[in-house]
This record gives structure tokens, C-alpha cells and sequence, in this order.
């Protein structure tokens, strides 16, 4: 067992074997298990209300130029609860009210003009299956 053999060399086990040798060898393989368990648990959970598969701009881009809407592409219709636009540095984090309307699953959203600087978007949404999601991106745009 590998995970063993990295215990002992770490040298928090006695060399000597016995019964309480023994545990530290079975940790690992119950970590093992509760790993395999959340990866079949979390694809589910993911699978059953909308999360986010995209957004323009794309989480992580470098803008050259300021994006007029920020435009949001879920994995099933969705309605936007909360939104809202923080630019590094700045005290305030802006709140977009999200427009009320049916659920779709590509919500556009229209922006205010931005300045040159890193920003983070936070949104929440509820699916149609009356669950909320929730996530943060960034996007940055550069100066001109
Ligand atoms: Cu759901």
C-alpha cells in the first residue's frame, strides 16, 4: 500500500506492527471511499439545477474593450435573484438588479460602462426545479 508506506517514512508510525499499526494503514482507504462517494454525489447534485456552463465575458478573460452585457448560459432556465459587479479596489460592490421575466437558460443582462480594472461577478440563481446555484467569476479589462 502506497499510502502506508508514505505514513511510515513520514515517521509518525512505530515500525513495531500491531493493532494500532494497524489504523493508520486503513485511514487512507476510507478517505479513498468518501472521495469516490463525493465524485458519484457532486455530478448528481450539479445535474439537477442550473449551474453555470459559460458566460461572455468568459470567466478569466482579458477584455480590450468594455463589454456592454454580460450574458449568462446555464445548464437549464434559471431566473438571475441576485447579481452583482466588484471591481478590485473599489469600496462598493455594485448590485445589478437582475429583470424579472420567465426563466431561460441564456440570461443577458445589460451593463453599466466600466473602467479599466479586475472585476468579480457573483451571481445566484433559482431553477425551475426551485433550486438556488450559485458562483463567482472574474473578468479583467484592461486600460486603453
Ligand atoms: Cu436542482
Amino acid at each position: 500500500m502506497q499510502a502506508a508506506a508514505l505514513s511510515s517514512a513520514a515517521g509518525t508510525d512505530t515500525p513495531a506492527p500491531g493493532l494500532s499499526y494497524a489504523w493508520p494503514r486503513m485511514f487512507p482507504g476510507i478517505k479513498l471511499a468518501l472521495l469516490a462517494a463525493c465524485a458519484l454525489t457532486v455530478p448528481l447534485a450539479a445535474g439537477a439545477h442550473a449551474h453555470l456552463l459559460r458566460s461572455t465575458p468568459a470567466a478569466a478573460s482579458v477584455l480590450a474593450v468594455a463589454p456592454a452585457q454580460l450574458q449568462l448560459d446555464f445548464s437549464e432556465t434559471a431566473v438571475l435573484t441576485s447579481l452583482s459587479l466588484e471591481r478590485s479596489g473599489d469600496p462598493v460592490r455594485q448590485k445589478l438588479t437582475p429583470r424579472p421575466g420567465a426563466p431561460q437558460a441564456r440570461l443577458v443582462i445589460e451593463l453599466p460602462p466600466l473602467v479599466a480594472g479586475s472585476y468579480l461577478v457573483r451571481w445566484r440563481a433559482l431553477s425551475a426545479d426551485g433550486h438556488i446555484s450559485s458562483g463567482s467569476f472574474g473578468f479583467t479589462l484592461q486600460a486603453k
